[in-house]
C-alpha cells in the first residue's frame, strides 16, 4: 500500500482546490511540521533531560510557565518568523502580536498557536499538544491588530499536533479533516485517518465537574442531562486530548463560563477557533456560552477567552436544550 506523507497530502489537496497555488502554504506547513517534530522529540525525552518543571516565570495568562512551554514557544516563534511566508503571529505565551520585520522575506499568512496545550499535564507524561490556526491578509494590508484579528470563519487552515502514545497531526484546509501519525522510523507523518467524521452522538461527556458549583443554573442543568445512564465521563484536562477523543468517538465537551472566569477559560484565537473549524468540518458543532457559533465571534483582543461547547451534533443539541 502506498503510504502518503502529510506534505504530499497537503500538496494534492492544493492541486485539487487551488490549482493556481504558489506553494507558499505548503512551505508554511513544512516549517510548522518541522517545529512539531522538534517539540515532539523533546516531549518524548522529557524525563531523561532537564526539561521538566517550571521556569519560575508567570505568563500573560497568569499561569506558571513550564520549561517545555517555553521551549515549544521559542521553537514555534523562530520557525514561523523565519519560514518566509508569515507576516504576523500570535502565541498564547506572548503578550502581544509579533510582526515579522520588513527586511525579512515574508508572505501574507498570519498564524496563531498554543505552543504546548495541557501544561498542567506535562510533568505527569499525560498527552499534550500544539494547536494552530492560519489566516491570510491581502497584499499591502497594514499590519494593525484590527486588520490581523479576524473571525474564525476566515481561517484558511487549522489543526493540532497531539503528543500522546503516538504523535499525530490533524488538520483541515476547509476540505475535510485528515489525521496523520508520526512514524519515527522514517521521520514523517503518514496518513492514518482520512476524512474523519465525528459520530452523530457519542457515549462520553467531558467537563471539569469540580467547577460545577461555579456554573450558571443553565450549564448545571445542561450537564445534569448527561447523567442519564447513557454516558460515561472522560476529562483529561489537555484540550487537545479531550478534543481528539471527542472527534473520534463522538460525545460532548463543555468548558462553560463560571463565577471565577466570566468569559470562560479557553482562548478564542489559540484554542476555540481552530478546534471549532475542525469540529464543524468533521460534521459536529461548536458554540460559545450564548449559543453563538464560535467561528462567528469577532475577536477584539489577542487573548480573549470564551466559553466553549463542542461535540457531536445530537449531544451538543441536547446540551443546548437546557437553555
Ligand atoms: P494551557 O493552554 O495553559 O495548557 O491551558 C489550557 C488547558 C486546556 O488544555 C484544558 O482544556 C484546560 O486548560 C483545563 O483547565 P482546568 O484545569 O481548569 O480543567
Ligand atoms: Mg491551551
Amino acid at each position: 500500500m502506498a503510504e502518503i506523507s502529510v506534505i504530499e497530502h497537503i500538496h494534492s489537496m492544493q492541486l485539487l482546490w487551488s490549482p493556481m497555488a504558489t506553494g507558499q502554504f505548503t512551505s508554511l506547513m513544512h516549517d510548522l511540521i518541522l517545529s512539531a517534530k522538534i517539540i515532539s522529540r523533546s516531549v518524548t525525552k522529557a524525563g531523561l533531560v532537564d526539561i521538566l518543571g517550571g521556569t519560575g516565570d508567570i505568563n500573560i495568562q497568569g499561569e506558571q510557565v513550564q520549561k517545555l512551554d517555553d521551549f515549544a514557544n521559542s521553537v514555534m516563534i523562530y520557525r514561523m518568523k523565519n519560514c518566509g511566508v508569515v507576516c504576523a503571529l500570535g502565541s498564547e505565551e506572548e503578550d502581544e502580536l509579533i510582526i515579522v520585520d520588513t527586511d525579512k522575506p515574508r508572505g501574507n499568512y498570519v498564524i496563531f498557536f498554543d505552543p504546548l496545550d495541557g501544561s498542567s499535564n506535562i510533568d505527569a507524561n499525560v498527552s499534550i499538544g500544539t494547536i494552530f490556526s492560519i489566516y491570510r491578509v491581502d497584499d499591502n494590508t497594514e499590519l494593525t491588530k484590527e486588520n490581523i484579528l479576524q473571525k474564525g470563519t476566515e481561517q484558511v487552515a487549522a489543526g493540532y499536533f497531539l503528543y500522546g502514545p503516538s504523535t499525530m497531526m490533524v488538520y483541515s484546509t476547509g476540505h475535510g479533516v485528515h489525521g496523520f501519525t508520526l512514524d519515527p522510523s522514517v521521520g514523517e507523518f503518514l496518513l492514518s485517518h482520512e476524512n474523519i467524521r465525528i459520530p452523530a452522538s457519542g457515549k462520553y461527556y467531558s467537563a471539569n465537574l469540580a467547577n460545577y458549583a461555579k456554573w450558571s443554573e443553565q450549564d448545571q442543568k445542561a450537564m445534569d442531562s448527561f447523567n442519564n445512564g447513557k454516558y460515561s465521563l472522560r476529562y483529561v484536562g489537555s484540550l487537545v486530548a479531550d478534543f481528539h477523543r471527542t472527534l473520534l468517538y463522538g460525545g460532548l465537551f463543555s468548558y462553560p463560563a463560571d463565577s471565577k472566569n466570566a468569559n470562560g477559560k479557553l482562548r478564542l484565537l489559540y484554542e476555540a477557533n481552530p478546534l471549532s473549524f475542525l469540529i464543524e468540518q468533521a460534521g459536529g458543532l461548536a458554540f460559545d456560552g450564548n449559543g453563538k457559533r464560535v467561528l462567528e465571534i469577532e475577536p477584539k483582543e489577542v487573548h480573549v477567552r470564551t466559553a466553549f461547547l463542542f461535540g457531536s451534533k445530537e449531544d451538543v443539541e441536547q446540551y443546548r436544550k437546557a437553555f
